[in-house]
């Protein structure tokens, strides 16, 4: 194992695995391909357990008032601040994301846990004026029941926090199937999370756990009655599984899948800040975040001049270690992720695109890892490649000259989740976020795709499943409404004017 890891483990407290049982998972580091730790993976009986244990803990975190519930949240945060280094320490090794977005990472799960302590005492019900004479008509929400988190290699941390923060206040316990890649960021939380429990007698134990496993323990937990909300971040062949095993018990879902993100440049756009914000969308974590942009939709009369820009700052991208201060683009998950990208970027030249860049970088890297050469290719608007989302920096440049059909090559795809327009001229940038504009949850301008704040409501529409998780009200979805209607008076009218007399 590496030194740093062992040191950020050793300095966070978190105990190394000494699997046991017939399947094992080994994690392994993209920057070299070397193994972290090995893992042992749950079967069907320790899943129901785990399942068992988060039900019994429900009955007594439902009862423990949201404030308080907001007060183990607020500690935890205590504690991510204390190791937020350690822990990013563990996400660059762990999904090879470079130190500032490792970092990040961590600050995004110390904001979510802010917005949950102060939403702990503002889970507010609605009171409605009741129609009827002495009766008082008003909402409450209740917490749901424990919830199955599944999370993706990408966001190994923030996105398992993003729900479990918000969970626990409105008093539901999380279990958590985090990606096979990245088993021990998950261990480690779970770690930082029973720590903070030492010091927190209200809290039952069971209302945090870690299940590793494969896409068979992430059934399990689709399928399991007891968990009335299952949150599941990933492709959308994984949310399309989940999803119908959830309907079939008639539960909830909240699916983040899919991004195959767009941007639009106007002619007007500010150059400078185009560049920027593209290279960051495009190849910030290696172009493996849902957000990462992939469509540019370009003026024709700008698009020659903005990819001559672009293709000379990703000439010069620092590529290679995460760890190594400067390096802005670090390495692909793994072999499979590097063949998705030759494979996507051969399609596109079979469909007529210029690629431009997109080989290996061998030099200068650690070997082991998969570290490649962002690619900008240029492609007609009908190409088949832009209907599919490739985890990796491929950012495909599409020409337009008339700004509806920008908005609808934009919109013509199965995904909905991230999308920005770069422009000066507010007419466009107010029909980019109408009814008529972009069909996204997410609707930035003069910003890229990637790197949303918290506090809103995150996911998306179509194939990236429709769920919201994070900020806002998104809330909402880990409780149970009640409406209330209470009789005050001595009379009994009916609702709708109904005479009913005996
Ligand atoms: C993801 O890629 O699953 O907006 C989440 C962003 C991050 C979250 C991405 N705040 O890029």
């Amino acid at each position: 194992m590496n030194n740093q890891v062992e040191t950020a483990l050793a300095r966070m407290g978190v105990p190394l695995p000494s699997p046991g049982g017939a399947k094992t998972l080994v994690s392994r580091s993209p920057i070299d391909g070397g193994a972290l730790a090995e893992f042992a993976m749950a079967d069907a009986a320790q899943v129901d357990a785990a399942v068992d244990r988060a039900a019994d803990a429900f009955r007594r975190w439902r009862v423990v008032p949201a404030p308080v519930r907001g007060e183990f949240v607020r500690r935890f945060g205590e504690q991510l601040r204390t190791h937020k280094q350690d822990l990013a320490t563990l996400v660059s090794h762990e999904a090879g994301k470079i130190t500032q977005e490792a970092l990040g990472e961590v600050q995004e799960m110390i904001d979510i846990c802010d917005f949950a302590v102060g939403l702990s005492r503002q889970l507010y019900g609605k009171t409605i004026a009741s129609e009827r004479p002495g009766h008082r008509l008003a909402e409450q929400w209740h917490p749901l029941g424990p919830i199955g988190v599944i999370s993706a290699f990408n966001f190994p941390v923030a996105v398992w926090a993003w729900n479990a923060a918000i969970a626990w206040v409105c008093g539901d316990p999380v279990l958590w199937k985090p990606s096979e890649k990245t088993p021990l960021a998950a261990v480690a939380c779970q770690t930082l999370v029973e720590q903070t429990m030492a010091e927190s007698p209200d809290v039952p134990p069971a209302i945090s756990r870690v299940v590793i496993g494969a896409a068979d323990v992430g059934q399990r937990l689709a399928a399991s009655r007891r968990l009335p909300l299952i949150s599941a971040t990933g492709s959308v062949r994984m949310g399309r599984a989940v999803a119908q095993t959830v309907a079939q018990r008639l539960g909830r879902s909240l699916l983040e899948l899919g991004g195959n993100n767009g941007m639009i440049v106007a002619p007007s756009a500010d150059m400078k800040l185009a560049v920027r914000s593209i290279t960051f969308s495009a190849v910030g974590t290696c172009g493996q975040r849902c957000t990462s942009l992939r469509r540019l939709i370009v003026h024709e009369t700008i698009a020659d001049d903005l990819r001559d820009r672009l293709l000379q700052v990703f000439q010069r991208l620092p590529i290679g270690d995460p760890t190594v201060e400067d390096t802005l683009v670090g390495p692909l998950i793994d072999a499979l992720a590097g063949q998705a990208m030759d494979d996507a970027l051969a399609a596109a030249k079979a469909q007529g695109g210029v690629v431009h860049g997109g080989g290996r970088v061998t030099r200068g890297v650690p070997s082991g890892g998969v570290y490649v050469q962002p690619a900008l290719v240029e492609i007609a608007a009908d190409a088949p490649i832009l209907q599919q989302e490739t985890f990796a920096p491929i950012l495909y440049l599409i020409r337009y000259d008339d700004f509806q059909q920008a908005i609808e090559i934009h919109n013509g795809v199965p995904q909905g989740l991230a999308s920005a327009i770069l422009t000066s001229d507010v007419r466009e940038a107010e029909r980019f976020c109408s009814p008529a504009g972009s069909d996204c949850g997410i609707v930035n301008v003069n910003i890229g795709t990637s790197g949303a704040e918290i506090g809103g409501a995150f996911g998306g529409e179509k194939d990236t499943g429709g769920g919201r998780e994070s900020g806002s009200d998104a809330w909402k979805l880990y409780m149970r409404r009640a409406t209330n209607t209470v009789n005050y008076s001595d009379q009994l009218p009916l609702a709708q004017g109904v005479h009913f007399d005996l």
